[in-house]
Order: C-alpha cells, then sequence, then structure tokens
C-alpha cells in the first residue's frame, strides 16, 4: 500500500491567518478589559465594543502531552497613553511553559516572573520567544500594524487570569516606549 501524504493545517506567513483545519475563535472588546489599562477614566471613554484581539485556534485534542496552537491578532491602538495589550496571565499549572513566534506587525512581549521581576522581548516577524513555566506573560502592540504571533502550549497548562488581576509590574506607555529608545542609542 502506497503511504498517503496529509495536507496539514497552514500558516499564512504574511497574514497569521490558520486555515486548512477546524478552527476556534474568540474575540476580546474593549468593554471586556475592565481593570487592565491603567487610566480608568481614558477606558470608560472608549468604544467598548471595539475589537482589540482575536485569537484564532486549532480545533485539537485536550489532555495529557496534546499541543495548542493559536493565532493572536493584536490591532494597534491605545487606551491613554498605554498600548493595546492581551489581559496576560499565568498558567494555572505554573510550570508549564509555551512558545511564541513573532509573523506580523511589532511589539513586545511583556514576561513576569512570579516574584514581579518582569522583562521585554521584542516581537517581529521571525522572532522566537521561549516563555519558562512560572512566567506570566502578555503581548503588547506598539506598532501602527496588527500584530500577529503565533503560539503552541500543552494543552494542559490552562490560564489564571485571577494571579494578575492586580496588574503586571511594568506598564508599556508612549513614554516609557520613547526612554527605551534612547536607551537603545545611547547604549
Ligand atoms: C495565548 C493567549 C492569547 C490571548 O494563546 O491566550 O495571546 O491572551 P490572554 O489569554 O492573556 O487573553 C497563550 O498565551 N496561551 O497560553
Ligand atoms: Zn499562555
Amino acid at each position: 500500500m502506497n503511504p498517503s501524504i496529509k495536507m496539514p493545517p497552514q500558516v499564512a506567513w504574511d497574514s497569521g491567518s490558520l486555515s486548512g483545519a477546524p478552527l476556534m475563535q474568540k474575540t476580546t472588546h474593549l468593554g471586556d478589559l475592565n481593570g487592565i489599562f491603567a487610566d480608568d477614566e481614558a477606558w470608560r471613554g472608549g468604544d467598548p465594543a471595539l475589537a482589540v484581539y482575536r485569537v484564532e485556534m486549532l480545533d485539537t485534542p485536550s489532555g495529557d502531552g496534546e499541543l495548542y496552537t493559536g493565532v493572536t491578532h493584536l490591532n494597534p491602538g491605545r487606551v491613554g497613553n498605554e498600548f493595546f495589550m492581551t489581559r496576560g496571565h499565568f498558567h494555572a499549572r505554573r510550570e508549564q511553559g509555551e512558545v511564541y513566534f513573532g509573523l506580523r506587525g511589532e511589539g513586545l512581549l511583556l514576561l513576569q516572573a512570579e516574584n514581579g521581576q518582569t522583562r521585554l522581548e521584542r516581537v517581529q516577524p521571525g522572532s522566537i520567544h521561549i516563555i519558562p513555566g512560572l512566567t506570566a506573560h502578555r503581548l503588547i502592540n506598539t506598532g501602527h500594524d496588527i500584530l500577529s504571533a503565533l503560539a503552541v502550549w500543552p494543552s494542559i497548562a490552562g490560564h489564571d487570569y485571577a494571579a494578575l488581576s492586580g496588574g503586571f509590574a511594568l506598564r508599556v506607555t508612549t513614554d516609557i516606549l520613547k526612554l527605551m529608545a534612547k536607551e537603545v542609542q545611547n547604549g
């Protein structure tokens, strides 16, 4: 019997869109992000129906040893002077890590350890981000285009949003971004 060749799902490198397999999608709107942005007044003044980000996921099995694959498409924008970002989370199973790949646009991946220490990685087409266990993560769109990043994570990881309900220890605003750009220039 001849071996058969299966067409796997595809990711379009330019748009970050997934195809060729059953997908699940979830859009998060500005109105869903109560308490996430520092400037509450600016958040209240925004359109609650505005889409901030959309996650497309392959509809794959869950359970021990299974992996989920999803693409986050984060729109450009700001609330006050803080850039649009994902809600951000620790994994419910804290020890479980994840890999992100930058596909489109430019932004930052904010990582925060359990002791509150933060670090930032630049996300751009082709960037690879190894998120270790015990590390909270959030995408931030600092550019003018949609920021798309593909993620692969263990299906058993789960999400713990409540642990960060007080916010991450670092906020990326237009002012902070300018400061960081100066530091890079000055070496
Ligand atoms: C990603 C995130 C996705 C949306 O797939 O779930 O970027 O961010 P929030 O879940 O913080 O709203 C991931 O990290 N999965 O584990
Ligand atoms: Zn995650």
